[in-house]
């Protein structure tokens, strides 16, 4: 476990809170959470004589002005061996919306007692120390995660994986700066530091870099993957674009440019979400609007991991060629349509039968590299942060060979300051705020 500073002026207060913790409407089973001194007078006001055993579920018959409301399970967790380090009582009751709001209307009209605000129990754990900053942001990427990569992913930076990964390059790095602050308050004894100290900066350099890697993948995973059809007009994408996206989203005809605004599926492609999209058709002359929608083709392309570029039968070399200008070499992926119709090649697929889908879906998931990155860096700030510590190395290692000793220092301290922000141990409020707002009321 990494040390984890908690500010309690600002993270800690006396207030005990209390919130529903399951969704809105109705569900089998509702929970009421509470949090701080007061969680023990919260539940005996619903159930007076209850005397729970910690962290054993025990059966209560909850009143509300001497009428018995529900039968439910009373959780009871003293501080600090909690979720949030207070006391914390938890009650399961029947999932009844009006219910839960008589028991929370009730629970709030106790002293001291008040309606928890978005992320306010994690905000609560993290300050407590029982949670680092890596696991609450963990613990909500879980909660939005939309593909089962995501959920692993989350799931393993919950476990600590991410504050491993980040450990295995801070230490040595901080044993780095150590010594180079060493040479450089005591000059007379720094003869030979430099040669100690370069194959060290240099494998934290690599490390980093591996790092890097991991956090480009990681944050296309939560990105997701974009899936460019296009192809000239008649092609059959719009066709191709219902068949892959499981649904008639799109107009299909036989009149060249019927679609004009791109259209927009998500699916999951190697465990990975991506986003396809349908595109107006290519051709010389087209009329007005779907000029504009021509010109759309061309940005999405751009933006794209995959330009799939359907190919209708009987195509000559030369407008082949044409289509084939429209993307970059790296990211087009090009497939004969109209299977069905006979004489194809190579990878072809049909719309119309489904012929081929199977073999398109691989061949798309292999150029776009949706594999599912086993990473734990996941987010674009995560990218950001590894991004500057691995410059802050390379220009520490560069800094050996001809500038003095204090630059490569000053280097070494950014790429740490770097790190450490990535695992938690800043634990400044524009930080806080932003991760807590991304939570909901209960958690
Ligand atoms: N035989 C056969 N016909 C197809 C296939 N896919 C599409 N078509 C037909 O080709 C015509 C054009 O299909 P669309 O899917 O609208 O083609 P598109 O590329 O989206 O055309 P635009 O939007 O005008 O650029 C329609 O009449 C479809 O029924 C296929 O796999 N086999
Ligand atoms: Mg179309």
């Amino acid at each position: 476990m990494l040390p984890v500073e908690t500010s309690t002026e600002v993270l800690v207060e006396q207030a005990t809170i209390a919130a529903s913790a399951t969704p809105a409407g109705r569900g089998a089973v509702g929970i009421v959470r509470v949090s701080g001194p007061r969680a023990m007078e919260v539940l005996h006001r619903l159930s007076p004589s209850v005397q729970p055993k910690p962290r054993v579920a025990t059966l209560v018959h909850l009143q509300v002005e001497g009428v018995v409301v529900d039968e439910a399970l009373a959780l009871w967790f003293p501080g600090p061996r909690s979720f949030t380090g207070e006391d914390v009582v938890e009650l399961q009751t029947h999932g009844s919306p009006v219910l839960l709001e008589v028991l929370l209307r009730h629970v709030l009209a106790e002293p001291g007692v008040r309606l928890a605000q978005p992320g306010e129990f994690t905000r609560r754990a993290v300050g407590n120390g029982r949670l680092d900053l890596t696991r609450a942001e963990a613990v909500v990427d879980l909660i939005d995660a939309r593909s089962e990569s995501e959920v692993r992913s989350a799931a393993a930076r919950l476990e600590g994986a991410l504050a491993q990964v980040l450990d295995r390059l801070y230490q040595p790095l901080l044993q780095v700066s150590a010594e180079l602050e060493g040479a450089l308050d005591f000059p007379d004894e720094a003869e030979g530091v430099e040669q100690g100290v370069r194959a060290r900066l240099e494998s934290a350099l690599a490390e980093a870099v591996e790092l890097e890697r991991m956090a480009v993948a990681g944050s296309r995973l939560r990105r997701g993957g974009l899936v460019v059809l296009y192809g000239p007009v008649n092609a059959g994408k719009s066709t191709l674009f219902n068949r892959l996206a499981g649904s008639s989203r799109a107009l299909v005809d036989d009149e060249p440019g019927t679609t004009r605004d791109a259209l927009e599926a998500n699916l999951v492609l190697g465990g990975m979400p991506v986003t396809l999209v349908d595109t107006a058709g290519l051709r010389a002359d087209p009329g007005r609007v779907e000029a504009l929608g021509i010109a759309k083709t061309r940005s999405l392309i751009d933006q794209a991991d995959v330009a799939l570029l359907l190919i209708p039968p009987g195509a000559t070399d030369q407008s082949l060629a044409t289509w084939r200008a429209e993307a970059d070499e790296t990211k087009r992926l090009e497939v004969r349509g109209k299977a069905d119709l006979g004489g194809t090649a190579g990878l072809a697929v049909s719309g119309l039968s489904g012929a081929g889908i199977e073999a398109l879906t691989a061949a798309i998931v292999e150029r776009g590299r949706f594999h599912v990155p086993d990473t734990v860096v996941a987010h674009e700030q995560h990218l950001e942060a590894v991004r500057v510590a691995r410059t802050a190395l390379e220009r520490a290692v560069q800094a050996l060979e001809v500038a003095p000793l204090d630059v490569v220092a000053g280097e070494v301290g950014l790429a740490l300051a770097e790190l450490a922000r990535l695992m938690g141990l800043d634990h400044s409020q524009e930080r806080l705020d932003a991760l807590f707002a991304r939570f909901c009321i209960g958690k």
